[in-house]
């Protein structure tokens, strides 16, 4: 499964702080750190700040620390675009999250994954906002494929989420979460991916419960995760459950994991 390391985002108190200050050396830490805990990507958000002019400067940090690849996150298709302008390099490596099919946001936002045949989030969510059912996400999921295919887009670069909603609002969110992870991957045959900490908003004892969340999502197939690298236990749980899922040839990953004391009990 896909790491999308989730540090480098304004939601963070600590984190906009660093934002603020321009602080060079902190967002270099983040992202080397992340880098070496094992995250695939990084997902960059600037929204708590002055989100055009962060994400420029984020994405320069970013790039003269690591090589990783970055996810764009904002809901506003001119902070992806300026977070693309930004990019040196190779702009199809670069994650846009996300698309939706709310009208405005899908007409600004699927040109430039067009433009670049960027890898894409699109979330199941319309005008209407986020539907009640998991017949209705995938409903939407499968308007999203539909659109794709019609522009030509490489489905193999595209990531469904189906977007979690918290247990505390309705004690069925989460089976409901898994019933649209497995019906959009048999059905459309694309990836899929989540954030975790909603599930367990307004819980206590919320690491826990994202910890176990993440395993029932990969159980069902889930190809990538927003989430914290430099926590040790989730990334046990990630290296675990891809050795359980027959993820993991010979074993590699997860004694390589183990000779550098990064597993924990
Ligand atoms: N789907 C998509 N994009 C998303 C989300 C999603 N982007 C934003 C969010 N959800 C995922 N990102 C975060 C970033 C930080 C935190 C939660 C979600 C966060 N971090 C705490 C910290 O680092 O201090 C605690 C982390 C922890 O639990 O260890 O709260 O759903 N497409």
């Amino acid at each position: 499964m896909l790491i999308i390391g989730e540090k480098l985002n304004s939601a963070i108190p600590s984190v906009r702080q660093v934002f603020n200050a321009k602080d060079v050396e902190a967002v270099k830490g983040l992202a080397v750190n992340q880098t070496q805990a094992g995250a695939d990507y990084l997902d960059l958000n600037t929204a708590q700040g002055e989100e055009l002019a962060d994400m420029t400067w984020l994405v320069r940090t970013v790039q003269a620390a690591v090589d990783t690849p970055l996810c764009l996150d904002s809901t506003d298709a001119a902070v992806l675009k300026q977070g693309l302008d930004s990019y040196v390099g190779d702009k199809s490596k670069v994650m846009l999250n996300s698309v939706s099919l709310e009208k405005k946001r899908l007409e600004a936002v699927l040109p430039l994954a067009l433009e670049y045949q960027c890898p894409l989030i699109a979330l199941t969510l319309d005008d209407n906002g986020i539907p009640k059912t998991a017949e209705q996400r995938i409903q939407l999921a499968e308007q999203l494929v539909n659109i794709l295919v019609q522009k030509n887009y490489d489905l193999n670069k595209l990531y469904i989420d189906p977007l979690v909603l918290p247990l505390a609002v309705s004690h069925t969110n989460a089976v409901m979460f898994f019933q649209c992870l497995s019906e959009i991957k048999r059905l459309f045959k694309v990836k899929t991916v989540s954030g975790l900490s909603n599930i367990s908003y307004d819980m206590p004892k919320r690491k826990v419960i994202n910890r176990h969340f993440l395993t029932i999502c990969m159980a069902q197939g889930m190809d990538a995760a927003i989430l914290d690298p430099l926590d040790a236990k989730i990334m046990t749980s990630v290296t675990t459950n891809n050795l359980l899922l027959g993820n993991d040839r010979f074993s590699r990953n997860f004694l390589k994991a183990f000779r550098n004391d990064s597993l924990v009990d």
